[in-house]
Formats: structure tokens, sequence, C-alpha cells
């Protein structure tokens, strides 16, 4: 390729609609600290998600953190080895012990049938991950935690957008953590935000979002600073009206690569087969490459293409137990399905203005690496 091609590429919106926001915080002189645009985000994320209660924060990482102080959780919390970093971080961070369930091969999330075998006495609380938007299976985990009586935080960071049965995904279980990264697909250049149902949560995630400040005079809790700016929040309300096209391109990015690569042996898993009435978002396009079928490996095929200026990642690889930093605490934990995923996984360019001639020379070049070729 003439030019880079990078796995994604935040959307940058028509600037005057930007500067429209901009001239707001020129006129308010209220740059960060709660001011008008995040309230206003606020509301309109509500709206827009139908959810109860929506908690801005300056980025996911940091609202998932606060959702586990905010829920005071001690002990064991389970959750899945096949994600980014910061979703084992936050748990670690917080003195907690994360305990891995293995993940299903059908779409990558929490298994659910293995999730009972690792409660213990010291439980407190689940935390999947709807990776790359895939939705978890939210009743079944539901059961269980109400079965054991655990608190359920989904790090649902890739899911905006992303409805089930016409309901938002980020709306199940007791908290929700949504991140609005540059590299997603709704974005507020960093930001994130906590989605929940009880009111009752916004006391404690309020203070911990502000050095456990409650009052002038007060200060309850040992917190930091996690607040959402106002440049934030401008371009978030930017982006907001978007985001139904946005989607809309990239279905038809995800259905050029499906029809180019399905005929591909060996190249599987870009988009399980669901359950209908799931609406994606399309924020990624997952690949699985079985080298036996295949005839090359995923690393074969990840280089070959950087060799051709085209930057693809292995998210999730390194799986979590694998990291530097925890793999003398976790081995002996059998992960199978995902150290295969781990191993197999590839995730392809998807953003906006990705030109889909360009999708069919990627997905050319797959092909041509095929031992079927
Ligand atoms: N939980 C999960 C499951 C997550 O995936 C994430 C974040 C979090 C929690 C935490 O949420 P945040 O605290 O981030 O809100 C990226 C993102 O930085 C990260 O937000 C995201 N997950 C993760 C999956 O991907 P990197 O290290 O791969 O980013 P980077 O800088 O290599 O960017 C990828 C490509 O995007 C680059 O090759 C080029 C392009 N790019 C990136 C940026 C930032 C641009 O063209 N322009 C840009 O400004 O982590």
């Amino acid at each position: 390729m003439e030019e880079n091609i990078y796995v994604t590429r935040p959307y940058l919106p028509p600037k005057q609609e930007f500067d429209a926001y901009c001239n707001q915080i020129w006129e308010s002189n209220q740059l960060t600290n709660h001011g008008p645009l995040v309230l206003q985000l606020q509301q309109k994320l509500q709206e827009y998600l139908s959810a109860e209660q929506v908690n801005l924060m300056v980025n996911g990482h940091q609202a998932l953190e606060i959702a586990v102080k905010g829920l005071e959780l001690t002990g064991e919390v389970i959750t899945t080895p096949f994600t980014f970093a910061s979703t084992t971080h936050a748990l670690t961070l917080n003195g907690l012990t994360p305990v891995f369930c293995d993940i299903r091969a059908t779409d990558l999330t929490m298994d659910p049938d293995k999730i009972e075998d690792l409660i213990t006495e010291k439980t407190t609380a689940i935390m999947p991950v709807h990776v790359y938007g895939h939705p978890c299976a939210v009743e079944k985990i539901q059961a269980i935690a109400e079965k054991y009586n655990l608190k359920v935080i989904y790090d649902a960071a890739h899911t905006f957008g992303v409805r089930k049965d016409g309901r938002s995904l980020a709306t199940y279980g007791d908290v929700s953590m949504l991140s609005f990264h540059a590299t997603k697909l709704y974005h507020t250049i960093e930001g994130g935000a906590l989605v929940y149902r009880d009111a009752s949560y916004t006391r404690l995630f309020d203070a911990y979002k502000n050095f456990g400040i409650e009052s002038e005079e007060r200060v309850s809790y040992v917190g930091g600073n996690a607040k959402m700016n106002e440049f934030q929040a401008a371009m978030g309300l930017t982006n907001l009206p978007h985001m139904r096209q946005l989607i809309e391109e990239r279905k038809v990015i995800t259905q050029t690569y499906r029809r180019e690569l399905q005929k591909v042996q060996g190249i599987t898993g870009f988009y399980p087969e669901r359950e209908t009435g799931i609406e994606y978002n399309y924020a990624y396009f997952p690949i699985m490459v079985d080298p036996a079928l295949f005839g090359r490996t995923r690393d074969d095929v990840y280089f070959a293409l950087k060799k051709k200026n085209i930057f693809t990642r292995r998210y999730f690889w390194p799986i979590i137990t694998d990291f530097d930093c925890y793999k003398n605490q976790y081995q002996g934990v059998s992960l199978p399905v995902a150290e295969r995923a781990g191993q197999q996984i590839l995730c392809l360019p998807i953003y906006n203005g990705l030109k889909l001639e360009t999708v069919e020379q990627i997905s050319t070049l797959i092909a041509q690496m095929s031992k079927q070729y």
C-alpha cells in the first residue's frame, strides 16, 4: 500500500460542528469540573442508551476502577483472560484477586458454564467483557450472580451502539463501563462512562472521581481525579448525531470483508453467527487464522501484511495470564480456549473512511497466502 493502513483511525467530525461547541466553552469559561457541556452530554447519552444513570469519566479505565471502588468489592472477582490489560489491572490495582474463567469458542466471551466452579466464599463479583461488542451470555450470568449474591460489572468498552432485543447492551449488569477512547467507534478523544440503574451508586462514583470530596467542608473518601472535561464533552456532543451513519458505513465494510474472506479455508470466526435480535456496531473486524486449514499461522499473516504497510493488531495477545506482571501467579491455570484464541486472533483494519477497494485488497492478500491458493 502506498499509505499506511492502520487497524483503526479516529473519526473526526466536520470541524465547524466542533467549533460551535468550543465557542460555548469560550463563553462560559468553564473548562472542567462538571461543566454545562458534560451535563448536556450526560443527558444525551442517557437518552441514546435509554439508560437510567450515565456517569461520565475521564477515560474508560478510570471508570472501571471507580466501579470497583464504588461497589466496595473485596476478595476475588471472576473475570476473563481474553481482554485488554485495563480489565484485570482495574481489579489488581484495587487489591482484588482476579480469578480467570475460560471463554467460549463461539464468540470469545466468558463461558457461563465454567463460572460456578470458580466461585468461592471470597468471590464478590463477576467482571465479563463484551469482546468486540459481542454480547456475553447476559441472562445466564445474571442468574448465577443472583444465585450466589454476586455483583456483575461489565467491561462494555467495545459496545457503544450495540443492542440486544432493542435494549442497549450497556444497560446489563449492576454497572457497565463504556470507553470513549479515540480508537473507539464513538469517542470523546479520551473518555468513558459508567452506566447503571441504581441511583444510590452515584454518590460514591461522584466522590471517587473527584478526590473523595463530598462538599467544601467534607472529604469523605480517598479518591483520585477522573472528571471528564468540557473539550471531551464537546467532541462527544459533536460525534453523537453521526453515530447511525458511522455504524452503517462500518456494516458495509464488514459485509465486504465477509464476502471476500468466506471462501478462504482456515479463516474463521469473522463475525460469529449469532442469535437474532442483536444490532451490532461493527466496531472491530476480528478473524481467526487456523494454521492447520489455512497453511500459515496468524503471525505469518500479521507480518506479511505489515510488510505491505497494513498494520493489523493481535487484540488480544498475549492473553492476560501470560503478561509478565501476572504469569507467575497463574501458572497451571488451564484456559485452553483463550490460549487458542490468543494464538489465532487478528483484528483487520476497520474505520470510517476505509475504502472498500482497500478492504478487497487486504482480503486478496490474505487469500493469496492460503494453502488452497
Ligand atoms: N477494556 C477494554 C476491553 C478495552 O479494550 C479498553 C481500551 C479499556 C478497557 C480501557 O478503556 P480506555 O481507558 O482506553 O478508555 C487501544 C486503545 O488505546 C484502548 O483504548 C483500547 N481499549 C485498545 C483495544 O486499543 P493500543 O495500545 O492498541 O492503541 P494504539 O495507540 O496502538 O492505537 C491503535 C491504532 O489506532 C494505531 O496503530 C493508529 C491508530 N490511531 C490511534 C490513536 C490513539 C490513530 O490513528 N490516531 C490516534 O489518535 O490501545
